[in-house]
């Protein structure tokens, strides 16, 4: 894991998108990955030390208080109230993964569909950019692959702004309704 390699760089310096590919998306069934987040079912939280699963009777008052998420890369969800607090948490993980860069092959794009399952129009975004404004996919897009360089973040508004949410690199998201963020996303960001 310890590669020699370290990039020093900050996550929120990014070009505006330079290439947004719109296509009819074929249903890629059979991948999956580590990170497969599968159906619509609410996946557990982790808020301020305490893991939340969906069943458990305050579940849904600290989802209501959580705004932004950050999925480790073990798929554990965390949830945070306070921007900075998820900041630094994506922080921690891209500074780990522009480590180790070196090690990961493959393509450097985000896949954002507006279907679930990976169907329906895809957006596919480049490692790097950021989308500020989503044209006809604003709060429409169902499910992601996220890029396996340092993962993707999600925002509820344009421009970066309101909640959000990361998805950890090699992660398949086949409903984003499991993170409380389907037909949500206004801006979004490919690390
Ligand atoms: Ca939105």
């Amino acid at each position: 894991m310890g590669m020699l390699k370290k990039i020093a760089m900050g996550i929120t310096v990014s070009a505006f998108a330079l290439s947004l590919l719109v296509s009819s998306a074929l249903a890629q069934s059979g991948q999956s990955s580590k990170g497969n987040n599968d159906g619509n079912v609410l996946s557990p939280i982790i808020f301020e030390g305490v893991t939340y699963a969906p069943t458990d009777v305050k579940f849904k008052e600290v989802l209501d208080k959580v705004k932004h998420t950050v999925v480790e890369r073990d798929g554990k969800a965390y949830g945070y109230v306070d921007v900075a607090d998820a900041d630094k948490h994506v922080s921690k993980i891209v500074a780990e993964l522009s480590e180790e860069v070196g090690t990961l092959a493959g393509d450097y794009i985000s896949s954002f569909f507006l279907g679930v399952n990976y169907s329906g129009v895809r957006l596919s975004v480049e490692s790097g950019r950021g989308l500020a404004t989503l044209g006809v996919a604003n709060d429409d897009i169902s499910s992601v692959i996220s890029a396996n360089l340092r993962g993707t973040t999600l925002y509820e508004h344009s421009h970066f702004l309101g909640q959000s949410i990361y998805l950890p690199p090699n992660t398949n998201v086949s409903n984003l309704t499991s993170l409380n963020f389907n037909d949500r996303a206004s801006s979004l960001r490919v690390h």
